[in-house]
């Protein structure tokens, strides 16, 4: 048939994914072939991936899909992030990788901004400072065992780990290394000052390597044991945020606005009229480049870092999206890097995208603080769903009070629904009682906090942001994201809900050649129920 299929294998805070997707040409279909969890190891104090595991359960997802007969063309994982595995002489994992939850980064972090101060880490990277980076990582690591400088030929960001145990081929990518305070902002490549500062020898990075590379063929030995064709394995925009910001259909929703009225309307009805809206809504191309960026064919690899420093686009109103999981990453996509003070003031940080643009971001705490509150509810004999909660979110009625949701008493897993009616005691505010109301408080804080970074990101970015695309898990929560169209007084579209899975497979098509990725936003709307939510109907 003339469908393509390839695999998206999206591994996220509680649950990985493998997704099969379909394209036709015209739409990509998505569906869900083997789902199982994502949990930390703890061990001595420690937290750490599960890689072995995972790496089982994504060839069981290879598996499974390769037994339905229909040729895959390739597979590429995406996870959070920031973390990585060592790797010895022998090519073999040396330990299990750290997770950032983990705490062997708060001995050394003094040490290592002594030695490059946050507000020159920022200005060299691009990345805000946090210990969660893969510089304090790396350097805590190498301060705690100094024998890794023997035994450790390299280190691997976690998609790239994946990667390799699947192709045999070790490489950086560009959008996963971005999240780690290693590369320099200007160039993309590592920065040797910071490397040398930090005391982290440059031969342990791995090639680097442009989003949307195909790195080679599964190895012959696993293609036998899944019973699989010679799937290719391609580094997508590996990094589950880029691959999400792949999926942002820019401009589509905008171009359909007038005349539709009401919540909750599904762009399927925009969309089945949607070849013949194409007259009058902007042109693809038109509307990437109003969105500033390029519209050079996706299947070309990434721009040169040259590239970066061409000019910016024109500054016509920007669309700004917020991919929404268990964080909420807030961003707008910018030509080059913006390294200014205010950014920096503000806590914002710039990571690459496939294509080699620039996403200014600004990370705020996201459905964490409900899947905790979920959790511990759960966990003394309710059994509430996403679905009751937002339910009950909804029937609470308005908030009475606010917390902050970067609070540093959110961070750790725990009794969360505590932790937030503390947080209102203490900030001498009304106090929630039921868990609708707790649950109300929470999304109305995200909310806020979404309206706060939109409006950041457009003083500091000096791009006007007409509308806002709400992606990810969150984009179900019909509550959250009318209030962030009330919060953020723009037109919010939410959708796709699986917005990592989907840029992935964006972005591997785009590399087979498969698929033209300037009409990815054309492809995204015809392919999945976006909605949209104004401003002004409010809750
Ligand atoms: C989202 C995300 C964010 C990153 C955080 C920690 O899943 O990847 O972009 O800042 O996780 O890695």
């Amino acid at each position: 048939s003339g469908i393509k299929r390839v695999l998206a294998v999206d591994l996220g805070a509680s649950s990985g994914r493998v997704m099969l997707a379909g394209y036709d040409g015209a739409r990509l279909e998505l569906r869900e072939i083997h789902r199982f969890d994502n949990v930390p190891v703890e061990d001595g104090g420690g937290l750490y991936w599960d890689a072995e595991g995972l790496l089982a359960e994504i060839k069981t997802g290879i598996r499974i899909a390769a037994a339905e007969g229909s040729p895959i063309l390739s597979v590429g994982v995406d996870t959070w992030g920031v973390d990585y595995g060592w790797i010895g002489a022998d090519g073999r994992l040396l330990r299990r990788p750290h997770h950032y939850r983990d705490e062997r980064m708060s001995r050394h972090a003094e040490e290592l901004e002594r030695r490059v101060p946050p507000a020159e880490q920022f200005r060299l990277s691009g990345n805000q400072p946090a210990a969660i980076n893969t510089a304090y990582q790396l350097f805590a690591d190498l301060r705690e065992e100094p024998e890794l400088r023997e035994r450790a030929a390299r280190f691997l960001m976690m998609p790239d780990l994946f990667h390799y145990a699947l192709s045999g081929v070790m490489a950086a990518e560009r959008t996963i290394l971005s999240t780690g305070g290693l590369l320099s902002a200007d160039s993309g490549e590592p920065s040797a000052l910071l490397l040398e500062r930090l005391g982290i020898p440059a031969a342990l990075l791995a090639p680097i390597v442009p989003a949307g590379t195909v790195l080679g063929e599964l190895r012959p030995e696993l293609q036998a044991e899944l019973r699989c064709g010679p799937l290719r394995v391609v580094a997508g925009a590996s990094h589950d945020t880029a691959s999400a910001a792949a999926a942002v259909p820019y401009g589509r929703g905008e171009a359909a606005s007038e005349g539709v009225a009401s919540e909750g309307t599904t762009s399927k009805e925009t969309a089945s009229e949607g070849t013949s809206s194409e007259g009058t809504a902007k042109s693809p191309a038109a509307e990437l480049q109003a969105a500033g960026r390029s519209a050079k064919p996706a299947s070309l690899p990434e721009a040169a870092p040259g590239a970066l420093t061409a000019a910016p686009g024109e500054a016509g109103p920007a669309a700004a999206f917020i991919s929404c999981g268990t964080w909420s990453i807030a961003g707008i996509e910018t030509p080059r890097p913006v390294l200014s003070e205010a950014a920096y003031g503000s806590g914002l940080t710039n990571e690459r995208c496939f294509g080699g643009g620039n996403r200014l971001l600004k990370n705020i705490t996201g459905l964490w603080l409900l899947q905790e509150c979920r959790r511990h509810w759960n966990a003394a004999g309710e059994n509430l769903s996403h679905a009751d909660l937002a339910a009950l979110a909804e029937s609470a009625g308005p908030a009475a009070a606010r917390i902050d949701p970067d609070d540093p008493r959110f961070a750790a897993p725990g009794d969360m629904p505590e932790r937030v009616r503390q947080y209102c005691r203490d900030a001498g505010q009304p106090v929630p009682g039921s868990r609708g109301e707790i649950a109300r408080v929470i999304l109305e804080s995200l909310a806020d906090a979404y309206g706060r970074a939109i409006e950041e990101l457009e003083a500091i970015s000096g791009r006007g942001v007409a509308a806002v695309h709400l992606v990810g898990g969150g984009s179900r929560n019909r509550l959250l994201c009318r209030l962030t169209a009330e919060r953020t007084g723009r037109v919010v579209i939410a959708g796709p809900v699986e917005a990592s899975a989907a840029g992935s497979a964006l972005v591997q098509l785009a590399a087979l050649g498969e698929l033209d990725f300037a009409r990815r936003a054309e492809i995204v709307e015809r392919s999945f129920a976006l909605e949209r939510y104004l401003p002004n109907e409010s809750s």
